[in-house]
């Protein structure tokens, strides 16, 4: 119990560093290595639907954390969401996206049968097909939605990665509403470019608070700001 106690005092206290740290963030398309990346997040704007996604690390280490708003649903609808193949073209045309994200081939595999089991995801699921998984986005009757799942089948690099991709939000009928660039951030200092940069970094934001840490801790900030 002391013990509990104890590291949530310290991960308060990392807490109050990391958020002087998020001024520092940096925004990138790619990251090179998955310690790196911090968060990543995508503004989604379309057929009068505003959206925001932000990707944390889970508490848990398992997965990311995923917490979504959205406005200016209608009501009755319901509407799939899902991460698609490529970046949204630089004119924000959303067919340009391709298809869902699906690099282990579940749906090649599957065909027709497809069926996207939500208590299996990664066994039965496109890794991009979030409203398979974690369901439709509905709304309440103000025309908003939201949502914190606390983990997910996501990773910012590797063979789970996000970053490269986007977000669709479709209609019933499949017609593709709002769509955006999935964005990574890292601290700034730890893209692995210069390293003069690093050396040149007051000492204190490394010492005993590396990366990994730190994004432990936004996703607990996270965590505290969506509760
Ligand atoms: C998304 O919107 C938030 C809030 O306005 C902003 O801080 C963030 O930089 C935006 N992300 C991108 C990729 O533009
Ligand atoms: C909401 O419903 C109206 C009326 O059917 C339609 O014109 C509009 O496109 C819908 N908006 C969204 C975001 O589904
Ligand atoms: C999405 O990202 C790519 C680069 O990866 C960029 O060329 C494109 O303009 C971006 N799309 C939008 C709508 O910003
Ligand atoms: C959007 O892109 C698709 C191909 O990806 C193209 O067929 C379509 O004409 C484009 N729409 C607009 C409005 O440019
Ligand atoms: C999600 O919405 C789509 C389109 O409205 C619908 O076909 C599908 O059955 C819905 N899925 C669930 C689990 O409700
Ligand atoms: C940071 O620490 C390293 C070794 O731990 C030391 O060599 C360096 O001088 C320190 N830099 C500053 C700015 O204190
Ligand atoms: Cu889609």
């Amino acid at each position: 119990m002391l013990k509990n106690i104890l590291s949530l005092i310290a991960i308060a206290a990392t807490v109050v560093s990391a958020t002087t740290d998020i001024g520092s963030l940096v925004k990138v398309a790619r990251a090179d290595a998955a310690s790196e990346v911090v968060m990543a997040d995508a503004n989604l704007s379309g057929h009068g639907i505003t959206a925001s996604f932000k990707f944390l690390p889970a508490a848990d280490d398992t997965g990311l954390q995923i917490i979504i708003s959205a406005s200016g649903l209608n009501q009755t609808t319901k509407y799939p969401f899902h991460i698609h193949t490529n970046v949204v073209p630089s004119d924000g045309n959303c067919t340009g996206t391709g298809g869902h994200l699906d690099p282990f081939g579940i749906k090649a595999a599957a065909g027709a049968n497809y069926k996207c089991d939500s208590t299996k995801p990664q066994s039965t699921c496109e890794l991009g097909d979030l409203a398979g998984y974690l369901g439709n986005m509905t709304a309440s009757a103000n025309g908003d939605y939201a949502a914190n799942y606390p983990d997910s089948i996501l990773t910012f690099t590797g063979g789970n990665a996000i970053l490269g991709h986007s977000i669709v939000i479709h209609g019933p009928d499949n017609a593709r509403l709002a769509c955006a660039n999935i964005t990574g951030y890292v601290l700034s200092g730890s893209a692995g470019n210069s390293k003069d940069q690093e050396e040149e970094e007051d000492n204190s934001t490394h010492s005993g608070a590396s990366s990994v840490s730190i994004a432990g801790a936004l996703a607990v900030l996270a965590a505290a700001i969506a509760l």
